[in-house]
């Protein structure tokens, strides 16, 4: 990272509980670990927004932008089904989708949006598709087997508050410090 500039995105965090059950659930599914570099439960979010390297000024923008931004009211989520990018058969990504709440996490990410680029960052050209990463693999996988033996998890969760994180970058893996949080509503 160049010095002066900060690795950021914007979130949905998980609450304890919903990190606890997934990681459970995760576990029961995969006893033998998951492939490729899982990521640590305490660093499982939903990326609504990744913004990049950024200024100071263009960090003050962001925090002004989200302030004023209308996110919505709370809503529920579903983490569900399991999945991979770019598709399953040769997998650099696992995770996991919302089944219920996918709509208004596409609103939030819309909203997040639209503050981003009110802030001054350029439009984001990559559709959003809501997903929680558990496990980025290089070189990629074969994922089939182990999504069929994956059923849906079946975590409920109150999202009622988005953040803007920190990411940092080092060789034991990325650490996220929390900037602000923006409660819905
Ligand atoms: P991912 O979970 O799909 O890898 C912090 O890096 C977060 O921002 C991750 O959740 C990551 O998504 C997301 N992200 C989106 N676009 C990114 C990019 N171009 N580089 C790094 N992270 C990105």
């Amino acid at each position: 990272m160049v010095a002066g500039l900060s690795r950021l995105f914007v979130a949905v965090q998980l609450t304890t509980e919903a990190r606890h059950a997934l990681a459970d659930r995760v576990l029961a599914a995969a006893p033998g670990g998951l492939p490729g570099r899982p990521v640590p439960p305490p660093n499982w979010h939903l990326t609504l927004r990744f913004l990049g390297d950024v200024e100071a000024v263009g960090q003050d923008r962001v925090l002004a932008a989200l302030d004023q931004a209308d996110l919505g009211a709370p809503f529920t989520v579903t983490w569900g089904a399991p999945g991979a990018f770019p598709r399953p058969r040769r997998a650099a990504v696992l995770w996991v989708g919302a089944d219920r709440g996918a709509d208004h996490l596409e609103s939030l990410a819309a909203a997040t949006e639209e503050a981003a680029v009110s802030a001054g960052f350029p439009d984001e050209d990559r559709p959003f598709r809501p997903h929680l990463t558990l496990s980025r693999i290089r070189p990629e996988e074969d994922v089939t087997s182990l999504l069929a033996a994956m059923p849906p998890l079946g975590v409920v969760m109150p999202v009622d508050r988005i953040v803007l994180y920190r990411s940092h970058l080092g060789r034991g893996g990325a650490s996220y410090q929390e900037i602000e949080e923006f409660p819905l509503g």
